[in-house]
């Protein structure tokens, strides 16, 4: 099965168009900061809070949202999808997602073993990186990236054991190949 994952919106209407364009009725994971633009950002292009909103609550049942330190209560007044604190999806290893402010390579969660993945976001440029056999993997950000990283997204490819950022052109930016990593 094939996800995509996303994150740090922060309102931009042209980006979530564009990442629904990229999803195409496959599962969506946004890992948070969905309509507001946040205090330290300036306005990313196309903001229009509501659009997004619009725009997310059509994409009924295939969505999956992480909640960020942006993300505020009144924001689930206008959607039909729930701001989850976290989620996993476990095969034969678990994949974690948060949106980062909490969980991260610093503070990691407690029960991710050799060969888990934890997924985040918050940081706007995207990496992956590994620490103690554990792989930190960020998507970057659909809308305000830093760094001179481009505006990115994952693939995660639960059948293949594959994951691959790529920007919003499809050119691969980093790729995790579980059948090639001698781990
Ligand atoms: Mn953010």
């Amino acid at each position: 099965m094939k996800f995509i994952i996303a994150s740090d919106l922060h309102g931009s209407a042209t980006s979530a168009k564009r990442i629904i364009e990229i999803a195409n009725g496959q599962p969506l994971i946004l890992l948070g900061d969905i309509y507001n633009h946040g205090p330290r950002n300036p306005l990313p292009d196309g903001y229009a809070p509501m659009k997004v909103a619009e725009l997310l609550n059509a994409y009924k049942g295939k969505l999956i949202v992480i909640k960020g330190n942006c993300d505020s209560e009144v924001d689930q007044m206008i959607s039909n999808f729930t701001f989850q604190d976290y989620h996993e999806i476990v095969t034969n290893r678990s994949f974690f997602f948060s949106h980062g402010h909490k969980f991260n390579m610093d503070t990691p969660p407690a029960h991710l073993k050799k060969g888990d993945v934890c997924f985040y976001g918050h940081l706007h440029y995207p990496f992956i990186k590994e620490v103690n056999g554990v792989y930190f993997i960020n998507s970057g950000s659909c809308s305000l990236p830093v760094n001179d990283s481009p505006l990115s997204y994952i693939i995660l490819d639960t059948a293949a054991d594959c994951i691959t950022i790529y920007d919003f052109d499809g050119n691969v930016i980093d790729q995790l190949d579980f059948k090639n990593a001698d781990k």
